[in-house]
């Protein structure tokens, strides 16, 4: 698996404008982002993404990194479902045999569990925040 030579980027500007791409910020704005992606070598599958301008204790609900770099964050399995995405700390997100998603395991946060029906409609969300014993389930 190699990673292409090529990457896109992507700006943005706070607050509430978007910066024109490879364009700075205005001088009254402050770039939030400022992003670069790289994708597995003749694929469409994203490799890594790297905020250029990162700040991991954000809380503006803009894109962070927790280990700012441009090391793999993305792993897929043979079906081509992500299952590994260290931007986000999910650590496993495990897919059921209709490749729906099964269970998601997010660092530091809890899990979710999925549950279908045959035909795969979704039925149930079972989330477990950190140390919670008491499961939220929500339709
Ligand atoms: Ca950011
Ligand atoms: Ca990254």
């Amino acid at each position: 698996m190699g990673q292409d030579n090529s990457s896109n980027s992507i700006l943005s500007c706070r607050p509430g404008k978007f910066a024109p791409k490879n364009r700075h910020c205005p001088p009254n704005l402050t770039t939030i982002d400022s992003l670069q992606y790289g994708y597995i070598a003749n694929s469409n599958r994203l490799h890594y993404v790297n905020d250029r301008t990162n700040d991991s204790t954000t809380k503006l609900g803009d894109f962070k990194e927790y280990t700012n770099n441009t090391s793999q964050d993305y792993s897929y399995d043979p079906n081509g479902n992500m299952y590994v995405d260290n931007n986000k700390r999910i650590t496993s997100i495990v897919y059921n045999h209709l490749n729906l998603p099964d269970s998601i395991t997010v660092t530091g946060k809890g899990s979710i569990k999925y549950l279908y029906d045959a035909s795969g409609n979704k039925l149930k969300k079972i989330t477990r925040e950190g140390a919670v014993p008491t499961p939220i389930e929500t339709v």
